[in-house]
């Protein structure tokens, strides 16, 4: 075989030209594609990073995404704001479904009811002031909201349509609370609505927990002032029209849709964090919040799940009404996100009905009326909440 296969070598002298320079333009195509994979791959990489990391930052993993893909909250308009974009006020009377409580407080007084769109809104041309060092003082709102009394007011001339109760978590954030007040207070006069503003304070240094805040807020803002709509509200979103209606309809209305931060867009479908308005009994119905969610994270995603585990649909205004300017902070101390949020919210659907306004744990520390809000603050226990969910 060896001598065989001389000759064949030496004849083809003049043919491995030929081939070497096919050879050599085939490596020249192979490098051009090779490169061209090269970029392929980088560009891939790179957007698996972006893609990983943008999912990190919206604390759903990948894995817990996909998995709830299937049951992603349904998302409706509030069909008659549709008919009407730029004043979405105009509801159907079940979107305003308080008829015992109207008709009730309507035998009270000569008054008659307000009507469905507030005459005095201004829309988007709200001052709408963000930069924390430049928040009036206490004393300086005091003085400008002189018509403020225990945390609210209702209007003068008519029946508000809706007795509503703005729940805050907070803590140590009181530029942002300043803010919030100067913001809110003028608004909410103008929608005509009877409210009042709750603010719980989660006391000590154990890790924030919004979620319980709410449920806090909720039973022991009812004790002062029973409310028949409950808007569930962060401390640092000020709202940038005032045709996002602080009220309540047949389904939970998500009004912290375009929030500055996330570029006036919704994160991802299902988020229904920032702000909401849902009545008691669709809150009663969701079992609230979770309460397991301690630090940053993962909470408002379960409340968005726990619409669709009670039969409700995420309402949403139209775009540009629901808008809101977050004040720029950094991450507080003790709120570090907890890695076990994902594992919690996978969870969700099986633990919904165990795991909220059924199981809360806490110690009211006081409950304080400051004029232009309430001050309820609490003592929570991340060990007695483990325990009571069996999560030691
Ligand atoms: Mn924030």
């Amino acid at each position: 075989p060896t001598v065989q296969a001389t000759p064949s070598s030496s004849s083809g002298s003049s043919a491995s030209g030929a081939v070497s320079v096919n050879w050599l333009n085939c490596l020249a195509s192979k490098r051009v594609i090779r490169s061209v994979c090269l970029a392929l791959m980088a560009l891939m990489g790179l957007w698996l990073l972006h893609n990983w990391f943008s999912s990190s930052q919206s604390m759903l993993g990948p894995v817990t995404w996909t998995k709830y893909k299937a049951d992603a909250v349904p998302v409706a308009m509030a069909t008659t704001a549709a008919a009407r974009p730029t004043r979405p006020t105009n509801t159907t009377a079940s979107e305003l479904a308080d008829p015992a409580s109207l008709a009730s407080r309507l035998a009270k007084s000569n008054l008659p009811a307000c009507p469905e769109d507030p005459p005095g809104l201004l829309g988007n041309k709200i001052p709408v002031k963000s930069d924390p060092s430049l928040a009036p003082t206490w004393a300086e709102l005091q003085s400008t909201l002189s018509y403020i009394r225990h945390g609210g007011c209702q209007p003068e001339h008519c029946v508000a349509r809706q007795r509503v109760a703005i729940i805050v978590p907070y803590r140590n954030r009181d530029p942002h609370l300043r803010l919030l007040m100067s913001s809110l207070h003028p608004l909410l006069r103008r929608q005509q609505l009877d409210y009042r503003i709750f603010v719980v304070e989660q006391a000590g240094t154990t890790r924030f927990n919004r979620g319980l805040l709410f449920n806090i807020g909720f039973v022991e803002s009812a004790k002062i002032f029973p409310a028949y709509c409950y808007i569930f509200h962060d401390v640092d979103l000020l709202p940038e029209n005032d045709h996002n209606m602080y009220r309540c309809g047949a389904n939970p209305r998500h009004l912290g849709a375009e929030i500055s931060s996330f570029g006036y867009k919704l994160p991802y479908g299902a988020y229904f964090g920032g702000a909401c308005a849902l009545t008691a009994e669709q809150y009663r119905k969701m079992n609230g919040f979770p309460n397991i969610y301690f630090g940053w994270g993962a909470e408002d995603d379960d409340f968005g799940f726990r619409v669709a585990w009670a039969g409700y649909k995420v309402a949403r205004y139209p775009p540009g009404i629901a808008r809101y300017k977050m004040i720029k902070h950094n991450r507080d101390a003790h709120n570090e996100a907890d890695p076990k949020r994902i594992k919690y919210l996978e969870q969700s659907k099986k633990r919904w009905k165990e795991d909220g306004l059924n199981s809360m744990q806490y110690n009211v520390i006081g409950v304080q009326d400051r004029q232009l809000v309430y001050f309820i603050s609490v003592e929570i226990s991340e060990e007695a909440i483990r325990r009571r969910a069996h999560l030691t």
